[in-house]
């Protein structure tokens, strides 16, 4: 996130898309309700009417897919009527007429036209983000334009035009200077409790920590020094759906998988499966026996996050300490000890020496301490300082307090803020006569993930024992199906039995499934063919599918 989350409550305008925030991050929507009772206008830009549009003071509901063409026009509404921030845009931007051109044409009747969205929500949605206008009550910031927020989530990512979407919600925040400021920015909610640290240090395949590129020489060298080699590899590795792939042509042949379970929660699970049987070893290190570890060659028991100590760093960029409440059982370690034990043997094998030490860690301080070394971002950050609050990165020096939010007063980190003209991209896998709805997939609130964990949980099993699909009653209709009856879900890689939900809460021609069910896994389903280009993420978001109603007669 570029802003802090207790800066949420003061806002005077939220728009959310993408982001089912009352099931998938529920502290943080009580942030956005409390801003919505002192007054504050919430607009949701969501295909399914999530929780949080209870709370809206607009929810637009685009098909999976079609939010691009809002985005756009709202961009065009705000410069046609004059919202933009013509001060900020000469100041601290670059490349404004382009993009000014990317929208010409886009108008909210175009919108319309290609969403079914009316141009008067499209219009009304830019106005209340442009002015930050609130629905009652006094900004506390007292400026003539108020703040406004912008928050996503994996409805924005999760799409083979995820990078464009993202850098569209970043136009939308440099065009009306909505960034830089307290309750303003750009905010991406993370997922696990722990993702933005390890992006912070570097489990990317393109990064080193603190997000230095490995391509660049220097910075990769310097890194290097610290850990008492002369150089690292300089080339960008594989992503998750990329190394699939690889592995299904024979050219990865060895995978290590530490604390993911892809043979759920990867797209196209029939390929998964056949890509991780061609391997040559293939290592589950995980706190569970879960379905990727059943391929396993070799299982290696971890420690849970209560059987550990160590870090983590959440969505706001908070680095916050770990302490163990129970000793980890059997035979089982913190993840660290089993990779420090496993890299001291394979240094030993190719015969490196290291600075002394190395992989010796006593302690887990001593793990942030190097983190700090080699992580400019981290460089104030040690154990001592984080009881309490923890601290917020940028850190860094020891003196440093931490930074609340990010780009202040419009100076960004690379000089001036860059709008990124984006075009129109559909998702790759698009209906037709044979599969003509679409499918999106997510999450509920009780249960997290492939279900190693909450399945476990009696209280959770007991809410939610079962999966389900939301579908919409014309479509049932369409082919007979009850409310709590079966319903087959086929796509064009495979197909899913489960039980039918019909409600609104789906949109007619559009169909959710979670994929925490091992009994109907929404993966088998989604596509895995076409990835963001840049990001490389797959599009669980919008996948073809048809309904069919199992217990139906053949003709
Ligand atoms: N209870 C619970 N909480 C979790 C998790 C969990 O498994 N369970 N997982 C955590 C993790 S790792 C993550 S990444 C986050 C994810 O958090 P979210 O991204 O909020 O979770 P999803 O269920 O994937 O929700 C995506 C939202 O995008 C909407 N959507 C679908 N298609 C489109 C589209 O085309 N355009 C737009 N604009 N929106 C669309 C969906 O209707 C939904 O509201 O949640 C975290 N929190
Ligand atoms: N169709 C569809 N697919 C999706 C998504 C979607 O929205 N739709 N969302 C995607 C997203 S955003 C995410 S984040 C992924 C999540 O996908 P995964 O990360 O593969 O799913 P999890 O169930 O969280 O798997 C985590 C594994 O780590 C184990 N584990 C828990 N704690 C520890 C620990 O401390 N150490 C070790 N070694 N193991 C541990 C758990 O038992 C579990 O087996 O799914 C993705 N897949
Ligand atoms: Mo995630």
């Amino acid at each position: 996130m570029t802003n802090s989350i207790r800066e949420i409550r003061d806002a005077d305008c939220i728009l959310i898309t993408g982001s089912n925030t009352a099931e998938s991050h529920p502290v943080i929507s009580y942030e956005v309700v409390r801003a919505v009772k002192k007054g504050a206008s919430l607009i949701v830009i969501d295909p399914r009417r999530v929780p949080m549009t209870d709370h809206a003071t607009l929810h637009l509901q685009p098909k999976p897919g079609d939010d691009i063409y809002i985005f756009l026009a709202m961009a065009h509404v705000i410069i046609r009527e004059g919202w933009a921030n013509l001060d900020f845009i000469e100041q601290h931007t670059e490349e404004f007429e382009a993009f000014r051109e990317s929208v010409a044409e886009i108008t909210p009747e175009v919108a319309a036209l290609a969403t079914g969205i009316p141009a008067e929500d499209i219009e009304k949605a830019a106005r209340l983000y442009a002015l930050g206008e609130r629905n009652s009550g006094e900004s506390i910031y007292g400026d003539a334009r108020g703040h406004s927020t912008i928050m996503y989530a994996m409805g924005i990512t999760q799409r083979s035009n995820g990078t464009d979407l993202v850098h569209m919600l970043a136009n939308l925040s440099l065009l009306t200077g909505q960034i830089g400021k307290l309750s303003t920015g750009v905010n991406p909610l993370r997922g696990q409790s722990n993702v933005q640290g390890a992006c912070d240090l570097g489990g990317l395949p393109d990064v080193l920590p603190g997000y230095q590129k490995v391509t660049d020489a220097p910075k990769r060298q310097a890194v290097a020094a610290a850990w008492g080699l002369a150089d690292l590899p300089g080339e960008i590795g594989l992503t998750v759906v990329e190394m699939m792939h690889a592995a299904g042509e024979g050219n990865v042949r060895a995978l290590y998988v530490m604390g993911e379970n892809p043979m759920l929660s990867d797209p196209n699970l029939t390929h998964v499966e056949e890509s991780l049987r061609k391997l040559d070893l293939l290592i589950v290190q995980d706190i569970f026996l879960n379905e990727t570890a059943q391929l396993a060659h070799v299982v290696l028991p971890a420690a849970a996050s209560l059987e550990k100590d160590g870090t983590f760093t959440n969505t706001e960029r908070r680095v916050q300490l770990l302490r163990p409440i129970v000793p980890p059982p059997g035979e089982s370690r913190p993840d660290w000890q089993i990779i420090g034990l496993i890299a001291q043997k394979l240094d030993e094998r190719l015969g490196r020496s290291r600075v002394a030490g190395y992989w010796q860690y006593p302690t887990t301080a001593a793990i942030m301490d190097e983190a700090a070394r080699v992580t400019p971002i981290y460089g104030g950050i040690s154990h001592a300082r984080l009881p309490g609050e923890g601290l917020c990165w940028p850190c860094s020096t020891p003196e440093h307090p931490g930074t609340k939010f990010l780009h202040r007063d419009g100076n960004f980190s690379r000089g001036r803020g860059r709008f990124f003209p984006v075009g129109v991209i559909l998702p790759a896998d698009q209906p037709d006569d044979d599969f003509p709805l679409i499918l999106t997939t997510g999450r509920v609130l009780y249960h997290y993930h492939t279900g190693t964990m909450t399945r476990r949980s009696e209280g959770l099993d007991w809410r939610e024992p079962r999966g389900y699909a939301e579908i919409n009653p014309a479509d049932a209709e369409a082919v007979g199906l009850k409310d709590g009856g079966q319903v087959r879900i086929v796509s064009r890689r495979g197909q899913v039995r489960t039980q039918a939900r019909i409600g609104d809460k789906v949109p007619p021609g559009v169909v959710f499934l979670s994929f925490h069910w091992k009994e109907a896994p929404a993966n088998i389903l989604t596509q895995d063919h076409t990835l963001d280009p840049i990001a490389k993420i797959p599009e669980y978001k919008a996948n073809a599918v048809r309904l069919e109603n199992p217990l139906a007669r053949k003709e």
